[in-house]
């Protein structure tokens, strides 16, 4: 079974500066070969710091029923796999996840594997966390989470760094499914229709703001009845969608999450007195 276990990440940052540019909204995962099915393509390892990715029987992709993963652990006394990936400044809401096991093997546990995060405005490190064989039951997927938003428009470097303590007594862990997930804002689509006469509305004007009363969007739906509004933001409070035309008005409240995009019709049935 996979265990959940949740570590949060506040990492203080400087204001940002730039600009998005338009394109559609989003919600995908850019890690390169996170799940290992392709080797160790877009990895980067070193054995005792030497780069010797893919030659050592160290550092393995194993394959089981489940797919590929993996391997770190052994005689040596340093092994890392790393990972840069840049997160687009579009990106407003990312997470980074991915699922470790203690192989039934592991003998020694005051080995450990330290998972580092690291990138340009956290100084050295964003996170650093000592996952240490012996504190952990052997053989279950565990899912370690990491709230990383606020490294948007930045390269971040991820690592899994095995450390053997000289002991003789060796260990082994399985990495699986790192997953950096990225969303931008979102995109609301929608037609326009007279409740009464079921007919599209041309023509019609249509607001979104937010809970302030400050305008993110506006504009008018086509010859088709429909309206395109891009690059909102998420959040947990509620957009208020307003659509008018002549004296029919009517508001829409809707929560918006980041990186999708919402499609739905909206009525106007009622003249405002
Ligand atoms: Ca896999
Ligand atoms: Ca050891």
């Amino acid at each position: 079974m996979k265990k959940l276990l949740i570590i949060s990440l506040f990492c203080a940052l400087g204001a940002l500066v730039g600009g998005a540019t338009a394109q559609a909204s989003y919600n995908k995962n850019i890690m390169v070969n996170g799940d290992f099915e392709a080797g160790f393509t877009g990895w980067y390892c070193t054995i005792n710091g030497s780069p010797v990715c893919n030659q050592s029987e160290f550092i393995t992709v194993d394959d089981n029923e489940e797919g590929y993963y993996l391997t770190l652990g052994g005689a040596n006394s340093r092994e890392t796999v790393s990972q840069e990936i840049d997160i687009p400044y579009s990106a407003y809401e990312n997470n980074l996840n991915f699922m470790l096991r203690f192989t039934p093997a592991t003998e020694s546990a005051n080995d450990y594997v330290t998972f580092k995060l690291t990138a340009a405005d956290c100084k050295d490190s964003c996170a650093e966390r000592r996952i240490q064989f012996g504190s952990a039951k052997y053989d279950e997927w565990q899912y370690y989470e990491y709230d990383v938003s606020k490294l948007r428009g930045q390269r971040i470097r991820i690592e899994f760094d095995y450390h053997e303590n000289g002991d003789g007594q060796h260990s082994w862990v399985n990495i699986d499914d790192v997953v950096l997930k990225t969303k931008s804002r979102s995109t609301i689509k929608g037609t326009v229709k007279n409740y009464y006469t079921g007919k599209i509305v041309k023509r019609a004007k249509v607001k979104i703001k937010n809970t302030k009363g400050k305008i993110l969007w506006s504009g008018k739906t086509n010859l088709k009845g429909k309206f395109k509004a891009t690059k909102i933001k998420g959040g947990a409070k509620k957009k208020r969608i307003i659509v008018s035309k002549g004296d029919y008005k009517k508001v829409f409240k809707k929560r918006i999450k980041w990186g999708k995009t919402y499609t739905n019709k909206y009525w106007i049935n009622r003249p405002v007195f």
